[in-house]
């Protein structure tokens, strides 16, 4: 599993020995995090908040934990939950609860002077005045289904049963208790509780107690410790190599990247994911992200300088660290045929300057590849910008966008993947159509004696993003604001 709450102070409330607290510990724990007792300089405080609802009762627990710190961050648990589930330390503005807290000193500091005392004592706040003290509270979105610790392990279940491919029942099995789960609003802890659930059967019933009793699910950890799982994910990190590549390798007895190298039936693009392996599989910082904009747009301007650069994906939401630079291309007043053969010339000459290293998929939309910062080209253009990451080879993805498309395309490639769905979703229920291309309302086309024999799409909408969310009735949100996780409720 990864660390990715590597180091950071974790404090819970309530702080209390309930079995769905001491779970939800023992999962930040085993992603990193440091559980503490008080409240301390730059740490979370996780609050349930379906037990800590009112305002007046957070404020009086973070008092008596020791009152408010500098930099604390005061966060829907569902954000703990969310991030574990996407082995990403997700960005919290849609788990914020914004608390005002009196802000109390230790009255023991030894070796000060009474005046120094006097100034740093705050006189511990009234119950009333705590109450009033507490200002303009507002939970954004969470996302605290009682069972998604349960609903995460049954995921990594369903995705071992993929991985050792014994059974696709098996897998299946796994999926349909996940959907029951969802869809349950209570905590389900027990056999009892669970074989009641229609699409819950007995030995997932077993594993739903025996996660709920020990936070742990023996046969997963054996799964995840495989030889197999990990061959699986090692292969798996190679671009373009999925499932059913890397099983077909196991079989056939390779055991590691080098057995793969050896391979006289690689396709190109298992080369170039085996060369870049490295590269490829690391985060790009969001400095990194910015520079290779500020290098494509300056070789940009001998070509046009009108064409608009915006970097979409997780760079968009506001993430410090991205997997690969998606730019999403487009220009006023233009189309596709344009854009592409603006984007070719860029191409050219990007290689020219060294910058593009390889092609991975040309369509008429997109084109999809690997490019470095050149060292060289730091030197000649800005010289004194340092960065360990000159040199290294990224993913790099040019979306091409017409100009009319632009708010449905800045949807779609703005993600994330959850709130895509959702959005989706919620056109779908209104009878529309949502994809990159726009919004569009679905008209029966009905024959003379009134039956269906045909559908068209209207357009509602494609060019300004705002307005798809208005027609579609959802709150503008800020695309930081679109960190969310598969629980959430648009
Ligand atoms: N996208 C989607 N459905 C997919 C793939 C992508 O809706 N199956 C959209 C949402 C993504 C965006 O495209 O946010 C960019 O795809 P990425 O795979 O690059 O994902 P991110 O940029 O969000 O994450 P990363 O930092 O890993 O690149
Ligand atoms: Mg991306």
């Amino acid at each position: 599993m990864s660390k990715i709450f590597n180091g950071s102070k974790f404090l819970f409330i309530p702080n209390s020995t309930s079995k769905l607290t001491i779970i939800r510990k023992k999962l930040a724990q085993s992603h990193g995090a440091v559980i503490i007792d008080r409240l301390l300089p730059n740490c979370y405080v996780l609050i349930d908040t379906k037990l800590y609802s009112k305002d007046s009762q957070i404020v009086k627990k973070i008092v008596e934990l020791g009152g408010d710190k500098p930099d604390v961050k005061y966060l829907n648990q569902g954000w703990l939950v969310d991030s574990t589930q996407k082995l990403q330390k997700l960005d919290d503005l849609n788990y914020k609860i914004n608390v005002t807290v009196p802000r109390l000193s230790s009255p023991s500091i030894r070796n000060s002077s009474p005046e120094t005392k006097r100034q740093k004592y705050v006189k511990p706040l009234t119950r009333s005045e705590i109450i009033e003290s507490n200002l303009n509270r507002s939970i954004i979105g969470s996302s605290n289904n009682p069972n998604s610790y349960t609903i995460e392990i049954l995921s990594q279940m369903a995705e071992q049963r993929d991985i050792q491919g014994d059974n696709p029942f098996k897998s299946r099995a796994y999926k349909i208790a996940i959907d029951s789960l969802q869809k349950t609003p209570k905590y389900i802890d027990t056999y009892d509780k669970a074989i009641k659930i229609p699409g819950i059967g007995q030995s997932i019933a077993e594993k739903i107690e025996e996660i709920c009793t020990t936070s742990n699910l023996r046969l997963l950890n054996q799964l995840q410790k495989s030889e197999k799982n990990q061959l699986m994910q090692l292969f798996k990190g190679i671009y373009s190599v999925g499932n059913t590549f890397a099983q077909k390798w196991i079989d056939e007895g390779m055991k590691s990247l080098e057995d793969i190298s050896q391979r006289k039936d690689l396709s190109s693009l298992q080369k170039l994911g085996l060369k870049y392996y490295q590269e490829w599989n690391e985060r790009i910082s969001r400095k990194e992200a910015t520079l290779h904009r500020e290098y494509i747009m300056e070789v940009m301007l001998a070509i046009d300088p009108d064409v608009e650069f915006t970097i979409g994906g997780s760079y968009r939401r506001g993430s410090e660290t991205s997997g690969d630079i998606d730019f999403i291309i487009t220009k006023e007043d233009t189309g596709l045929i344009e854009l592409k053969f603006i984007v070719n010339k860029l191409l050219e000459n990007l290689k020219i300057t060294g910058y593009h290293k390889c092609s991975l998929t040309t369509l008429s939309n997109k084109w999809l590849g690997g490019g470095a910062l050149t060292p060289e080209y730091n030197s000649k253009l800005k010289g004194d910008i340092k960065t360990d990451e000159w040199g290294k080879c990224r993913r790099i993805d040019f979306l091409l966008v017409p100009w009319d498309q632009k708010g449905a395309s800045f949807i779609y490639f703005t993600g994330n993947n959850d709130f895509n769905k959702k959005i989706r979703l919620k056109a779908s229920k209104r009878g529309m159509i949502l994809n990159d291309a726009g919004l569009f309302q679905k008209q029966d086309i009905k024959n003379d004696k009134g039956e269906i024999v045909d559908s068209k799409l209207i357009l509602l909408e494609s060019h300004d993003e705002k307005k798809i969310f208005e027609i579609l009735d959802v709150k503008w949100r800020e695309p930081n604001q679109r960190n969310i996780g598969s629980n959430f409720i648009l």
